[in-house]
């Protein structure tokens, strides 16, 4: 599975990543750690001539090619004979490592020089600098991982939450990836019926073993169909419920996001239309990211940036997964105010419960919440929390499928349907076969086993670099 070479193992090392399509046969070296300044950095090498670069530019007792696997030394990196740094080296020897090829790990002192210079040193040693996710790209195509698991890393970084880190940790161990194959080897040992009826026309498939194969082929489509509902709850992991803050001018709409973020992150005034941008922060409640947007205050207004900050308002209203509707508890229902106006899911906050109630809210059932004076705010969590996991989530699981697998699924439950309809029509078995074989492509494209080569490139361009 190697991808079409554009260069070879001999040329020289450039300073910069050549593009992608590179034979993953080269050497290839890259800090593994934020760029910025750290108490220590990362710079990782893999590949055939790894510890030979290591040889290079190692400098200490002995040197890494006689260092055993999985140990850990002190030495300096050196260029020409100048010290750059002092350094802990890691030699890992293949198929043992995270890429299953020889892998390197310096860890040196974590200033944007030093890491930058050993690096370097690295390159002019004969490694080639890598392109983003190129060290777990590598690690799928020596069957270290499959692709869910290599996904699983990302999101494993990028997770801001305990439910997402649970969910990509689930992922990483290979779960998905466990229930995506046991899909695929029923729709096999399927194929391999229709096909033994193509071989042997004169047996057919009998009446008797066509139900038995439609009943094989719902089973295999309610498995799809449970991990495609998966599908709402990885997106809120990944990237959060959006939720908006929005209603009349002066509600306390700011005043809400800068409690519930805890420090005042807007600004808060009694002048009316204070807001004119939106403004989105991301909490943590209870293990799930919200993307807070506080918006403009919806009033008429002839002030043109009032007017655009509303649009904006209206805008970030389409798509929200939730919206909070801030108005103020002293001041008269306003005249378009409109309870269950929408289908999104909806709280509705009264604020300024410091103040007298206007009777406009008399019997009003919503939540009462001060601001000013910090009350009923943990009500408002609790209902945001109760509302997100009625809708949104699934407790019981932490398996939750990105959008490309959902596409995946989506296909080979496509497909499945058209084999049963084909089935059902009669239709000879070499049509069936056709649909059912469309289906194992796309589900094998979910772990990678199939379809890879178009997979790669895409997919691990949003990696960082040194992953
Ligand atoms: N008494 C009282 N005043 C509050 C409360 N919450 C906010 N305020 C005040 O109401 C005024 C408006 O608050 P903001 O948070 O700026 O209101 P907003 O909805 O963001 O207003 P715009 O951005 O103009 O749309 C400020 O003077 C706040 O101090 C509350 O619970 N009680
Ligand atoms: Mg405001």
């Amino acid at each position: 599975m190697h991808r079409s070479a554009s260069g070879s193992s001999e040329q020289p090392a450039g300073l910069t990543a050549p593009g992608p399509g590179v034979a993953a046969g080269e050497t290839i070296a890259a800090i593994s750690t934020p760029a910025g300044e750290g108490a220590i950095a990362l710079i990782r090498i893999s590949g055939e001539g790894a510890i030979a670069v290591a040889d290079r530019v190692y400098r200490g007792k002995g040197t890494p090619s006689e260092f055993p696997s999985h140990t850990q030394r002190l030495g300096e990196i050196v260029e020409s004979d100048r010290m750059i740094d002092q350094v802990m080296l890691t030699v890992h020897r293949m198929p043992g490592s995270y890429t299953g090829e020889d892998l390197v790990e310096i860890s040196c002192h974590g200033g944007i020089l030093v890491t930058a210079r050993v690096l370097e040193a690295c390159l002019r040693a004969g490694a080639r600098a890598a392109r983003p996710g190129e060290f777990s790209e590598r690690a799928f195509l020596n069957g270290k991982m499959d692709l869910t698991q290599a996904e699983a890393v990302m999101d494993l970084i990028r997770a801001q939450s305990d439910l997402a880190l649970r969910s990509a940790n689930e992922q990483l161990e290979g779960r998905l990836g466990a229930e995506v194959r046991e899909i695929r080897a029923q729709l096999v040992e399927m194929l391999a019926h229709v096909e033994a009826a193509i071989d042997f026309p004169e047996e057919d498939i009998a009446p008797d073993e066509g139900r038995k194969l439609q009943a094989r082929l719902d089973s295999v489509r309610e498995k799809m169909s449970a991990l495609l509902a998966t599908a709402e709850q990885g997106r809120i992991l990944r990237e959060g419920i959006r939720a908006v803050i929005y209603g009349p001018t002066n509600a306390g709409k700011s005043s809400l996001l800068n409690r519930l973020l805890r420090y005042d992150r807007a600004i808060v005034s009694e002048r009316p239309g204070t807001t004119r941008d939106t403004i989105e922060e991301v909490i943590n409640l209870r293990g799930i990211p919200i993307r807070l947007l506080d918006t403009a205050g919806l009033r008429d207004s002839v002030d043109e940036l009032e007017r655009e900050g509303m649009a904006r308002t209206e805008k970030s209203l389409e798509t929200a997964d939730l919206l909070l509707h801030v108005l103020d508890r002293n001041a008269a229902k306003p005249a378009r105010f409109q309870e269950n106006s929408t289908d999104q899911i909806a709280l509705v906050l009264l604020n300024k419960s410091d103040l007298p109630e206007h009777p406009d809210w008399q019997n009003h059932d919503a939540l009462r919440i001060s601001c000013l004076e910090e009350n009923g705010l943990r009500g408002v969590e609790d209902a945001i929390f109760e509302k997100i996991s009625q809708h949104h989530l699934r407790p019981e699981s932490a398996l939750a499928i990105n959008a490309r697998h959902r596409d995946c699924l989506r296909h080979a439950l496509e497909f499945c349907g058209l084999a049963r309809d084909t089935m059902n029509n009669g239709l000879a078995p070499e049509y069936v076969a056709v649909d059912l074989r469309a289906a194992l492509r796309a589900v094998g494209e979910i772990t990678g086993e199939e379809n890879a080569e178009e997979i790669l490139d895409s997919l691990f361009a949003q990696f960082c670099i040194g992953k």
